[in-house]
Formats: structure tokens, sequence, C-alpha cells
């Protein structure tokens, strides 16, 4: 195994990642016994999508992890023998069970796996997989995949992502006694193909995800069309007697597909748990050449808001990788940059700002001293609008440069609340504990670690700036 350079300057330091080569989706999240145990969709065989494994991690605090071997390899001549794809974990009456999509030639149809020790090292596959033969007869179903179980009662229902031909994206809704037999349903939801307000869902959902978040539901899907992976879209609204009735729809992270195919779980805490494939935004052969490709997102709490709205932040338990904290003191923005003492490739930044007159506020990251290389977060107050602005990120033209964002505004009165992490190539950023929004850079200089903010069209006030250098997780 080729392994990538511990130096590689775009290698995060304290998100998951495997050890090399490919990784997307993540995969069987489930806190048995104690731990959280990551699976994720894995190509051992190089940086480059292919022949699906499932990889395996532990960890005992959500923020380190070890490795483990392989969870999931394709056994020839079975209903996986192409590829084992995305799914998940449940408890079935204590023995850990795995619910993925088996790739066989054009078709990829649930499978189901059980756990053979308490470590969740070894795996056997069910003899009689796939558990569905085929998608719905009465749809006309163009992609069938990617898997969320969960009890009610007695019994065990499943959404699958799917497409209807010609209408949307859709999640199909099961039911089963024992996770071996399924009946199927109906559409738990429906997309619509041609609408493009609020936001267009394509016409295939990947990877859906139905949390019950108490005072809501959300059904968060992974909008496809085309072989293109788009982005993260959530619904939130009312779940009763197996009918789903959504009362909005956004972006569930406003960087589109640097934030991709995100799986939960709830923890012993009862805490919603979400992580997502953060992908790469440079060439394939800049990740073959690197030795690896693929980042897992720090992990994310989820919650409903009063007024059906998501509340998602980071894990508290991240505080532990802190290490001496800088801290600015009061401090007004203007036009022209005010570049920050602090700087470095590994930090963790909590800002509050007071918009005051100001119709944008930007802080610009991975900065250059003479601003030839910048990554701009920046909050268009006018637009009502929040985006990462990698126009400028690197000086080398064959990685992504563009503008990603979407819809935020502060509610009147309230400070602009960024927090923001900074691991190398991954920025994540949660936006007054509400929205999110991620990216991915690849500066060319090893000087490009600066931090300046400025404000426009106005005078904005920082009533608090907090910066951390955060550790690795690798000891
Ligand atoms: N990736 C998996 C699929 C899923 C897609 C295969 C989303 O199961 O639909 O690698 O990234």
């Amino acid at each position: 195994m080729q392994r990538p350079d511990p130096a590689d300057p775009h290698r995060p330091r304290y998100h998951f990642l495997p050890l090399a080569n490919w990784m997307n989706d993540p995969n069987g999240l489930i806190h048995w016994q104690g731990r959280y145990h990551l699976f994720y969709q894995h190509n051992p065989n190089g940086a480059f999508w292919g022949t699906m494994h499932w990889g395996h991690a532990v960890s005992s605090d959500l923020v380190r992890w070890e490795h483990l071997p392989i969870a999931l390899t394709p056994t020839p001549a079975s209903p996986d023998a192409d590829g084992c794809w995305s799914g998940c974990a449940v408890d079935h009456d204590g023995v850990a069970t795995l619910i993925y999509s088996g790739a066989c030639g054009l078709y990829q149809l649930p499978c189901v796996a059980t756990a053979l020790d308490d470590d969740l090292i070894a795996w056997q596959k069910y003899a009689g997989n796939p558990v569905i033969a085929a998608p719905p007869a009465d749809l006309d179903i163009i992609e069938f995949r990617d898997h969320a179980v969960w009890r009610e009662g007695d019994l065990w229902y499943q959404v699958i992502g799917a497409g209807i031909r010609d209408v949307g994206g859709t999640a199909l809704l099961y039911r089963s006694p024992d996770l071996r037999t399924w009946e199927y349903l109906h559409p738990l939801c429906v997309g619509d193909l041609h609408a493009t307000e609020p936001v267009w869902t394509g016409s295939m959902w990947e990877c859906p995800q139905f949390l019950d978040l108490g005072a809501r539901h959300a059904l968060i899907v992974s909008a496809w069309h085309e072989g293109r992976t788009l982005y993260t879209v959530c619904l939130t609204g009312d779940y009763r007697d197996q009918r789903f009735q959504p009362e909005s729809v956004r972006k569930f992270d406003l960087g589109d597909n640097y934030f991709y195919a995100p799986q939960a779980c709830v923890d012993a805490g009862g805490r919603t748990v979400l992580w997502g494939w953060l992908q790469e935004g440079r060439s394939d052969q800049a990740q073959r050449d690197a030795g690896w490709s693929g980042v897992m997102s720090l992990p994310r709490i989820v919650a409903a808001r009063p007024d059906g709205l998501l509340q998602v932040t980071p894990a508290p338990e991240l505080e532990v990788l802190r290490g001496q904290l800088q801290r600015l003191a009061e401090l007004e923005l203007t036009s022209a940059w005010h570049t920050l003492p602090m700087q470095g490739a590994s930090l963790e930044l909590i800002a509050e700002i007071v918009p005051g007159t100001a119709s944008r506020i930007e802080l610009a990251l991975r900065c250059s001293p003479d601003h030839a290389e910048q990554t701009v977060l920046r909050y268009d107050r006018e637009r009502g609008w929040l985006e990462i602005d990698s126009t400028q990120a690197s000086l080398d033209a064959t990685t992504e440069h563009d503008r990603r964002g979407g819809p935020f505004t502060l509610p009147e009165g309230e400070s602009l609340r960024l927090h923001v992490f900074l691991d190398h190539s991954v920025i994540e950023v949660f936006a007054n504990e509400q929205v999110c929004i991620t990216g991915r850079v690849y500066p060319s200089r090893a000087d490009s670690v600066g931090i300046a903010l400025a404000a426009h069209g106005g005078g904005a006030q920082v009533n608090r700036l907090d910066v951390w250098e955060l550790r690795s997780i690798w000891l």
C-alpha cells in the first residue's frame, strides 16, 4: 500500500480518513457497547472510486479513531460481487446487523450481514441475500440503493433511495418483522424533477436518512442527477401513520457536494450525530498522486429547533483538541483587510460580529501575506447569502476555483456567529448554529496561513474572536 506523505500539506490532521486510498460515504454508524463505530465506503486498491469495501474504525470519544480491518469485502459470484455499497447498522435483539446495497452488474439490491463478535470485526453475510429482489414493479425506477432502517413498535421500517423516471427523487418505504422479509408500502416522499425552487432536488435521491428529532422529522437525502452528486437536501416536517408531510426543503450544507451522503446515528445519550463525506476539489490525478481521497466531516449534532428548522453544531467533544487560546480584543472592521496576529492551517475559530451598518462581512482564511492566495467566507447581508469563495484559494490552476453558498439571513438583532474549523484542505463552518458550509481548498504556498477580516458598505464590530490551534487526532 502506498502510504500518503505524512507531511502532505493538504492532508487533514483532525478529520477522520483512512491510512491511504479512497473513502466516500459514511456507513453503518452505530454507538455499540459504549464505542462509536464508523464504517465507510472504501477502495483499498487506490485513491479512486471502485471495488467498494466497507472500511472500519472505532472511537470511544468521538474524536480519536482506531483503524480496524476492512469489515465487508465483495464476494465473487454473489449479490455483492461488484461492491458492498452504502448501508446502515441496527441493533437487532442484541445482534449488530447491516443492511447495505450489494452491487452486481447494473443493479444494487439490499443485502444483510450480521456481526460475529462484539467488536464488530467479523461479519456473516446472510445466505438469502438479496433480501429484496427488485424495485417495486408499479413504479418506473431509474436507480435504487442506500438504506436507512428504524424500529416502530414490533416492526422494522426502511427507506431506500431511488428516482422515478421523469418524476423525481424518492425514498421508498418498506416494512419488515425480521430485517429479512420486506413488504413495500409506498414512497415516503417524492421530489419534483421540474421544480427549481426553493431548491432543485435532481432525478434521484441517494443515501436517505430519516431522523426522528422529536418536534419534527427530517428526511435528509443526497440529490443526484445523471451521475452527478449535487448536494445534500434536508426536508423537515411531520410524520404520522407512515406518511411524511414536508414543511420546508433546504440544502443541509451550502458547500454543495463538498459535503455529501451524510449518515447519522443516535448515541447512548440520545443525540443525533451525523457525518458526511467531504469530496475533493482537485483532479483525479492529484488524488491518485497523493495516495488518498475523501475526508469524513467532523461529527455534527443535529436537533430540531422550535421553529422547525434544524440546529446543527459541532460535537462538543472536539474541544479536547484545543491547544492554547488566542483571544482578540474588540475590533472595528472597515473595508481594508485587518490581518490577525493568529495564523495556521489547523485551527478552530469562533467569531461574534455585530454587523452594524455593513452590507458584507468577509473572513479571509488560508491567506498569503500579499493576498495572492486566500479563501473568503462571505456573509452578504443585502442578498441574505453565505458563501465560500475559493476563486483565489490556490495558485494551482488544476484545483477547483468557485463560489459555493446559499441563503442565510441573520435574524434581526442577532450577531453573526461563525464557528470555523480549518484543517489543511478542509474548511467547515457553522453559522449561528443554523447553517453549515464546507469548503475544500489547496493553497500552493507555505505562507498561506493568515486570517484577515473586513466589512464593506459600512462598519461592523467584532465582539469576540477566539482562535485555537488544534491537535492531531492521531497519536
Ligand atoms: N456512493 C455509494 C452508493 C451511494 C453513493 C457507492 C453516494 O451506495 O449511492 O460508493 O456517494
